[in-house]
Order: C-alpha cells, then sequence, then structure tokens
C-alpha cells in the first residue's frame, strides 16, 4: 500500500494477510519505499503489480504548483515519475535491470518521468495509462512523450510525460 504519513511523507509498505484474507496483519507491515515530500499535494498514490510482475508506483511531482523545482524532469529524484521496482528479488526490492536508468544516470526505480500526480494508472494488455489530471478531475488519460497520440506503452520506457510544461 502507498499512504502519506503524519509527516507528510510518502510511504509503500508491505503487509501480509491475517486469518481473513480479506484483513490485513497491521503487525506484518515492512516498509519498501520512502519518499519525504516537499509540499503537501501532488503525493500520487496508487501502486499496482504490472502483467510483467514489477510493482509499479505512481509518485507525484512533490505538490505547490507548476513543480517549481521541476522536480519531475530530474532523473536523480524519485518525485514526479512511475516507478518500477521487482518486489520478489531482493528485500525490500531491487531495480529490474532494464529500467532505463538502471545503468546510471539516475535512479534506477524510475520507469517514466514528466508526471504531475499519477495518482491512478491502469494495465490495458501491455500499456500502461497513467491518469493526468488537470483542474478538477482527470480528464484525460495515457499520454506520453510530447506526441498526444501515443500511448503510454510499457515498453516505451523512459516515456517523458512532459513535467511541468504539459499540465
Ligand atoms: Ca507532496
Amino acid at each position: 500500500m502507498d499512504y502519506t504519513d503524519l509527516n507528510g511523507d510518502t510511504r509503500v509498505e508491505r503487509y501480509q494477510v491475517s486469518a481473513d484474507s480479506n484483513v490485513a496483519d497491521t503487525a506484518s507491515h515492512h516498509l519498501v519505499l520512502f519518499v519525504a515530500q516537499p509540499y503537501p499535494n501532488h503525493n500520487g498514490g496508487l501502486v499496482m503489480f504490472g502483467p510483467d510482475g514489477m510493482l509499479y508506483i505512481g509518485m507525484g511531482d512533490g505538490g505547490s504548483g507548476g513543480d517549481p523545482q521541476n522536480r519531475a524532469q530530474n532523473p536523480d529524484s524519485l518525485l514526479g515519475k512511475l516507478l518500477r521496482i521487482d518486489v520478489d528479488g531482493g528485500d525490500p526490492y531491487v531495480n529490474p535491470p532494464n529500467n532505463p536508468y538502471a545503468g546510471g544516470g539516475g535512479r534506477g526505480e524510475i520507469w517514466a518521468i514528466g508526471l504531475r500526480n499519477p495518482w491512478r494508472f491502469a494495465f490495458l494488455r501491455s500499456h500502461c495509462w497513467p491518469a493526468l489530471h488537470r483542474g478538477r478531475g482527470t480528464e484525460r488519460m495515457g499520454r506520453s512523450g510530447r506526441r498526444a497520440q501515443d500511448p503510454g506503452r510499457l515498453e516505451l520506457r523512459l516515456a517523458d510525460h512532459g513535467g511541468r510544461a504539459l499540465l
């Protein structure tokens, strides 16, 4: 699960189910990823396993307005990104070797950059569709790169969703 803690920071944690498979065992909590948040808004939120077995984490640009530190375009920051990690290959995770920065140049968890607040996304066959919202609601889905006709394909690693310039 992904939640904002009492200090306003993002925690992705792993839980095991209790005897009731619909109820988590709270004592089993295990931190997977911690991300400090500079502002209270734009924390992303959805975590979901993709069809490739990797865990995808939507991470907002940190907040304020207009991404004032341009974090969504900074490959050394996890903010403003779609992250992709392998939670089966290590404890708490390892970075998949085919992530765009796995060999250097940025954080190895990053799968796509330039996202304002990917609080929802979905997998449709091999395509990953981040929800991009502007104003009061989600108005469109699945923009990848700077060409609106590009679907957010899973295989388009390091897709640049435009960061603050887009929204
Ligand atoms: Ca924030």
